[in-house]
């Protein structure tokens, strides 16, 4: 299963105490205080690391405790400080607080390292308490205890395309195809139950991550289907790819209005995310049949269709439908990047689709 939340409590070590000691030497009658101080408590970190993509090491854990300080010794020993403890997350964790609800910490670089809490402080021994009143001083500081919180690891997947369609649309077969991922191919819907990334390599230099997300269906912002599990899940990818069936049961007009309604639902941020339409399953109709109901489509949706670069269609064999921004004009709100008709299965413009996404998510 994907795990993308866990509940924890996290401590903090509580300091070591300080001592009480005395000097003793042979011809020493009465020595001096020698207490010394206990070692810090061990401090709670979050580290980011791009090798982990789930939270499934934490899963089952209850509780996580740094490591106490050790108490201080006589001879002005100091006591150690209690070993830290730096939990690894993947890249896109959040961490909230479980009782209010307040985020906490928001992990999305690699490599980030930050103290979550701090260890309890070391107490000061008695060497500390020496004065012209009390030479013989017999307190020392407790330590201080370490901090104790319950939290939540949310995880959230980052990437640069997701791809957001009805079930059984070929998202899966797509991300198959054009990136390393090897995710389960059915003719039934629902067959993603979890997302899975992928990378794209576009040449030596420059690759992208594509997420592949359960299918979304009407009634997903309630919480139907997969519903908010995906919805949460594609919040933090860059740009989406809409996939519409052509070969469907349900009409294009109607998988790409339910979609685009879903994600204005969940939030308003996802619906102004920048977008692209791959029309998919092209292989399944004759040419001209898929020219006809993808230019009925795109004007339907009130977008003008551009003859010229219609034609010219990135060297491809069936027409890239390009936008206003090809032009160096501003995409007006609310445009797709693009709009490219493909077949996974018989490879039509797949490399088109390549590289059209690749310069789409370099933008
Ligand atoms: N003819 C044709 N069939 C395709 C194409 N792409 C995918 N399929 C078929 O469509 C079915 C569903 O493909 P998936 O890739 O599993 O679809 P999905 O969108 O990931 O589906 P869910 O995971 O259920 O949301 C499979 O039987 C695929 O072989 C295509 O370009 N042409
Ligand atoms: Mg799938």
């Amino acid at each position: 299963m994907f795990v993308d939340s866990v509940d924890l409590i996290v401590k903090s070590g509580k300091g070591g105490a300080g001592c009480v000691s005395f000097w003793t030497e042979k011809f020493v009658i009465k020595g001096g205080p020698d207490g010394g101080d206990g070692g810090r408590g061990g401090a709670i970190f979050f580290e980011v690391d791009n090798n982990t993509d789930t939270l499934s090491t934490l899963r089952g854990k209850r509780v996580m405790s740094a490591e106490g300080g050790r108490p201080g010794e006589g001879r002005k020993c100091y006591g150690k400080k209690g070993k830290d403890l730096v939990i690894t997350v993947p890249p896109g964790t959040q961490i909230v607080d479980a009782e209010s609800g307040e985020l906490l910490l928001d992990l999305v670089e690699d490599k980030t390292k930050v103290k979550f809490l701090d260890g309890g402080k070391g107490g000061l021994g008695n060497m500390h308490f020496k004065s012209s009143t009390n030479q013989r001083p017999t307190y020392a500081q407790p330590g201080l205890p370490g901090v104790n919180k319950s939290i939540k690891l949310e995880m959230k997947l980052i990437a640069d395309v997701g791809l957001v369609g009805y079930p059984n649309v070929g998202k899966s077969t797509l991300i198959s195809i054009l990136s390393n991922a090897k995710p389960e191919v059915a003719n039934y819907e629902f067959t993603t139950l979890t997302p899975k990334l992928g990378v794209v390599t576009i040449n030596d230099y420059s690759s992208f991550m594509m997420a592949d997300i359960p299918g979304i269906i009407e009634g997903a912002s309630d919480g139907r289907g997969l519903g908010l599990e995906f919805l949460k899940h594609i919040e933090r990818t860059k740009t989406l790819l809409i996939m519409v069936d052509i070969s469907n049961y349900r009409e294009m007009n109607y998988q790409y209005d339910t979609l685009k309604e879903e994600l204005k639902r969940y939030s308003d941020e996802l619906s102004t995310r920048p977008y692209a339409i791959a029309i998919t399953k092209i292989d399944t109709m004759p040419k001209d049949e898929v020219d006809q109901k993808v230019e009925e489509f795109i004007e339907s949706l009130g977008f003008k269709v551009n003859n010229e670069l219609k034609k010219s269609g990135l060297n491809s064999e069936y027409k890239n439908y390009s936008f206003a921004k090809d032009f160096g004009v501003d995409l007006p709100e609310g445009e797709p990047r693009f709009i490219l008709p493909i077949s996974s299965v018989a490879l039509l413009n797949s490399e088109t689709l390549r590289f059209a996404l690749g310069n789409f998510v370099n933008e």
